[in-house]
């Protein structure tokens, strides 16, 4: 059989042997009596790891947003994000349906970042009763559609600060929390620090089949773990899941430095194909994304998945490869040398 070389998401990966072992070893329970002690496991874990004072094991990335927004809000109130949020781009409208509250869109530039001093004035006077009332700052770390950029710690405390002084709540979506950490070398917990509540994600480059873990308060999880439940992710035997999560956290974290430079070589190859854009400064962590002069995007993604090669999409006309465990340093070769007949 031909092999397929896939850089349409680090969602693809899939679990290696011995985390499947730790899965096959999981000892289980009845999670919504909480009484999984893998799950358990888990979350103490993963509130350690994190800083915070709990956490809670959810089926995925996009239930984890929803479920922290719609904790900190009520609805017709709105929370402060990037245009190219996930929030707003890849959640199926969900803070509108599922908690009624509203967007403000930012305009965070090329690295999808943008500052305190950009959004205080749009933060609305309290006063204002006429207004939706700002409710939260949202921002996402690595930013997937800006092309995985990092969000620095200065910048992060300074949003803080601003969330502070406002007395607003300042949600992470950290679905790739891990790649800027390992990328810095600022620790989870650090990032998390600055934050109310965090989303992140397990199974994107830490190869787990399943799953996101939220964090924040005591209190907050006890509302999380009851909307958690009213949306129907309510899960029971989990630990097979949860032991995914737990091995994931325990040993693949300091491996994504690889996907990085998996992605640093893909962009500095296809820098030199003419007729293919890329800014290498955007390209910070796993995530490159490129435009094609020559052929319309539809045109590449056909020849290319004609030769084997897979990638996804970013931004209108443009083309994303995000690398993982499931490619090598060869299938990025082997990727390029594609990319090079294709646009001859
Ligand atoms: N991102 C997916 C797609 O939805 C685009 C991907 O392939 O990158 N936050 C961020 C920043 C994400 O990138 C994603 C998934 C999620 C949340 C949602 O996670 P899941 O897919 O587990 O719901």
């Amino acid at each position: 059989m031909k092999k397929i070389i896939d850089l349409r998401s680090d969602t693809i990966t899939k679990p290696s042997q011995e985390m499947r072992k730790a899965m096959y070893d999981a000892e289980v329970g009845d999670d919504v009596y909480k009484e999984d002690p893998t799950a358990n496991e888990l979350e103490k874990y993963a509130a350690e790891l994190l800083g915070k004072e709990a956490t809670l094991f959810v089926p995925s990335g996009v239930m984890g947003n929803q479920i922290c927004l719609n904790v900190l809000t009520q609805p017709g109130d709105e929370v402060i994000c990037e245009k190219d949020a996930h929030i707003f781009q890849y959640e199926s409208g969900s803070p509108a349906a599922l908690s009624g509250i509203q967007l403000s869109l930012v305009d965070g530039g090329l690295p999808g970042i943008f500052t305190a001093k950009q959004i205080e004035p749009l933060i609305r006077p309290e006063s204002a009763y006429y207004m939706a009332r700002t409710k939260v700052i949202e921002i996402e770390n690595t930013h997937n559609r800006a092309g995985g950029t990092i969000n620095s710690i200065e910048n992060i405390k300074s949003l803080s600060n601003l969330a502070k002084k406002y007395n607003l709540s300042f949600h992470l979506d950290g679905a790739r929390i891990w790649n800027a950490s390992v990328e810095t070398g600022i620790s989870p917990a650090e990032y998390a620090k600055h934050f109310d509540t965090i989303s992140c994600c397990l199974s994107k480059g830490l190869g787990a089949p399943i799953g996101s873990i939220i964090a924040g308060t005591k209190d907050f999880i006890k509302e999380a773990y009851r909307v958690r439940k009213a949306w129907g992710g309510g899960m029971r035997q989990v630990g097979i899941l949860a032991a995914a999560g737990l091995y994931a956290l325990k040993n693949n974290i300091p491996r994504l430095k690889e996907d990085h430079e998996k992605a640093t070589l893909l962009a500095d190859r296809l820098s030199l194909i003419p007729g293919i854009i890329i800014i290498k400064e955007l390209v910070q962590t796993n995530i490159v994304m490129f435009s094609s002069l020559k052929i319309s995007v539809d045109d590449f993604l056909n020849r290319c998945k004609e030769n084997g090669l897979l990638f996804g999409t970013g931004k209108v006309g443009v083309i994303r490869a995000v690398t993982h465990m499931d490619v090598s340093l060869e299938d990025i070769d082997q990727a390029v040398k594609i990319i090079e007949k294709i646009m001859l």
